[in-house]
């Protein structure tokens, strides 16, 4: 079933602001998500009017990452699905994209970001989060590999002793341990969080946006210039892991609401 208006798009004062609105789901990515956030991505990008951009969830969540409950649909039938196909068509492509888009795009996090849904709050220009919001990097809890930039985003904006232990463990980072860690530029206030990202964004529209541009063209050069072939490199580790057997039982248990039992294959 198709649902309804599940990325709203609004443009005001030159700031173009993405909402992924699924949030009984904690705005998970279903591929019709992935699809129509790359498609505003594209929008934004082409429309000269807007200078900057917000990414933000509705609801309680910011994005859950993978949506679990349509993979497990996917693993009952004969065919398994290849995760490396489908993280280099639909993730990867909105982690470059990102990265690429010469305006500053901020992600506004309100809620729990988990699995991708924190890669792709790390891969944006700016992070600014409610008190409430949390990080979760959930890959290998389900039996994957982290990805969608998660193990060079991460090792590359805190130090690796601390990114190791987050992407192994999966523990969840509170807004403050997010921040003292040097991930997040702010957290304010949930009533606050939209206001502050907006204030930031007109910041940044206010100044020279071609040396902002110029700015993100060498930080992507000096930081992330090898993101493509990283992100290709997660995919193929991803193909593995998406076929073991731990990984149908990390879903099948989610979706349970059970612990899962794994065996290491
Ligand atoms: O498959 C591929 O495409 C490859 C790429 C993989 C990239 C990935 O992102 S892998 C990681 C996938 N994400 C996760 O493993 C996170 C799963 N979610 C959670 O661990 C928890 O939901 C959270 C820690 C994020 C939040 O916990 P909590 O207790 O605050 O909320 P909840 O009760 O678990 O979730 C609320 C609802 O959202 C619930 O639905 P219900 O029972 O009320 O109908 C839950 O099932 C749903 N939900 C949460 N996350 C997902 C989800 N539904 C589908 N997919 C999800 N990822």
């Amino acid at each position: 079933m198709t649902e309804e208006n599940i990325l709203l798009i609004e443009k005001n004062s030159g700031v173009g602001t993405i909402t992924l609105n699924r949030p009984d789901k904690l705005n998970a990515f279903s591929d019709e998500l992935i699809f129509k956030l790359k498609d505003a991505l594209k929008e934004m990008e082409r429309d000269s009017a807007v200078k900057a951009v917000i990414i933000t969830g509705a609801g309680r969540g910011f994005c859950a990452g993978a949506d679990l409950a349509s993979r497990s649909i996917s693993m009952e039938s004969a065919q398994k699905p290849s995760l490396g196909t489908h993280l280099r068509h639909r993730l990867n492509p909105i982690a470059v994209k990102i990265r690429q888009m010469e305006k500053p795009i901020i992600a506004a996090v309100n809620g729990v970001a988990a699995g991708a849904g924190m890669s792709l709050a790390l891969v944006c220009d700016f992070r600014i989060a409610a008190e409430e919001a949390s990080f979760i990097q959930a890959f290998t809890k389900i039996g994957l590999v982290p990805d969608t930039g998660s193990t060079f985003l991460l090792s590359r904006l805190i130090a690796p002793t601390k990114s190791f232990e987050l992407m192994m463990l999966g523990d969840k980072l509170s807004s403050k341990e997010a921040f003292e860690l040097g991930l997040l530029n702010k957290v304010v206030p949930a009533a606050d969080l939209m206001k502050e990202c907006q204030a930031l964004a007109e910041r940044l529209i206010g100044g020279a946006t071609l040396a902002y541009a110029l700015t993100k063209r060498a930080y992507n050069r000096a930081v992330f210039h090898d993101i493509e072939e990283l992100l290709e490199y997660e995919a193929s580790l991803q193909e593995i892991a998406g076929r073991s057997d731990d990984f149908m039982e990390g879903v099948k248990a989610f979706n349970e609401k059970r612990q899962p039992a794994y065996k290491g294959r």
